[in-house]
């Protein structure tokens, strides 16, 4: 284990997943290189490393490893600034909400693949639900998660909020209120270099591309938003 590694971070553009390690990278101030690869058609090495064929993987010089937050984790105990928070409880308390953040990441990819708007609309839903249960757990002053420093708690809710920020330019999807708790934390996190660095310049072109397209109910919200604009 060493901090003169060289890292290599296995990707897919539009992964949330990844984007919680890029975002871990970036915050502690590492030199890695991103190697995006082909997700339908992955290569022989990339199975070999990555056993459930899923991104992101970090490879080291002493081995590879898979897992969005095992990585973040591992960038934690090898690179400062330290990204968890020291007390047991209050560490296990982030990991926790890690998990269900987890859950919502999956709830809001099940509302962009949604084909029709009734589907669409029980996901946006479900996914609001979600949202709004962790209002009660973010600290009241804020900016993030549990106060002023950015944490991996706030890295693993991140892209959730990129991506809804992003379609919030094309239609009002009204999960949140910009003014509310919640809109001022996706705000503070959107403001991170860290954050706004974690993927790559083309994304926005890439989710619309990837999630954009037909036989997906938000297709029809953003091709009107994009015709109103
Ligand atoms: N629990 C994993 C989830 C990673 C994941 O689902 N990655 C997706 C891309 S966003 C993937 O690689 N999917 C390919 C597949 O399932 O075959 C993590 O946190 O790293």
């Amino acid at each position: 284990m060493s901090n003169e590694d060289t890292l290599e971070l296995v990707s897919f553009k539009i992964c949330p997943f990844v984007q919680r390690s890029a975002i871990a990278l970036n915050e502690k101030g590492v030199d890695y290189t991103t190697r995006f690869i082909d997700l339908e058609q992955p290569a022989a090495w990339f199975t070999e490393i990555s056993p459930l064929g899923k991104v992101p993987v970090l490879k080291t010089d002493s081995g590879a490893i898979f897992e969005s937050m095992v990585i973040a984790e591992y960038l934690d105990e090898v690179y400062e600034p330290r990204l968890h928070p020291e007390d047991p409880m209050e560490k296990a308390r982030h990991r926790s909400w890690i998990e269900y953040a987890s859950e919502v990441t999956m709830k809001q990819f099940s509302m962009f693949m949604a084909p029709g708007e009734k589907l669409f609309t029980t996901r946006k839903d479900e996914l609001s639900e979600l949202l709004n249960a962790l209002n009660g757990q973010l600290s009241e002053v804020g900016p993030m998660f549990s106060g002023e420093r950015f944490r991996l708690v706030d890295a693993a809710f991140a892209p959730v909020f990129m991506r809804l920020e992003l379609l919030g330019k094309f239609f009002d999807h009204g999960l949140y209120d910009t003014d509310s708790r919640l809109g001022q934390w996706s705000q503070a996190m959107m403001e991170k270099d860290s954050v706004k660095n974690s993927v790559s310049k083309d994304f926005e072109r890439a989710f619309l591309d990837y999630f954009g397209v037909e036989k997906n109910h938000i297709s029809k919200l953003i091709n009107q938003g994009a015709s109103m604009s």
